[in-house]
């Protein structure tokens, strides 16, 4: 009786924990309430610290996730990229998004690539379409310097774009 009275005393110290937390701790102290009540809080109260650690650190990583965001296709139905001449550090993700007038697709110009670099491997084939609204293709260029693409079905109407990885 009296080892279940302590877990009962225990559990209300925790509320200032998060809910989650806190719906944690009574759980397990109320299945192992009666061998060593004290000692069960206080490994339940370790997993509650781990677990607060881990979330820091996924909104860290997500908010050093860059992206930048391409439309294919104006939305005043111009056949280019929007934008058409951008810059993005080096490993930055490049995401170019079906906007208006597809199919569309991207490619890089192998002469207009920084030295070492395959064009095969950073570009759509030229027949590879986008044909669908919202339909995305993205590639991060790791390699400092100018990048030329265009869009194959569209590059004789002028969608052709410029990045530049600093
Ligand atoms: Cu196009």
């Amino acid at each position: 009786m009296a080892t279940v009275t302590s877990a009962a005393v225990a559990i209300p110290s925790f509320t200032g924990l998060k809910a989650a937390g806190a719906a944690k701790v009574s759980a397990i102290a109320k299945v192992s309430a009666s061998p060593v009540p004290r000692l069960c809080v206080k490994a339940s109260l370790k997993d509650v610290g781990v677990a607060v650690a881990a979330t820091a650190a996924s909104a860290i990583l997500a908010s050093n996730a860059m992206a930048i965001e391409v439309l294919l296709g104006g939305s005043d139905g111009s056949l280019a990229f929007v934008p058409n001449s951008f810059s993005v550090s080096a490993g930055e993700k490049i995401v170019f998004k079906n906007n208006a007038g597809f199919p569309h697709n991207v490619v890089f110009d192998e002469d207009e690539i920084p030295g070492g670099v395959d064009a095969g491997k950073i570009s759509m084939s030229e027949e590879d379409l986008l044909n669908a609204p919202g339909e995305i293709y993205a590639v991060t260029l790791t390699e400092k310097g100018s990048y030329t693409f265009y869009c194959s079905p569209h590059q004789g109407a002028g969608m052709v774009g410029k990045v530049t990885v600093n």
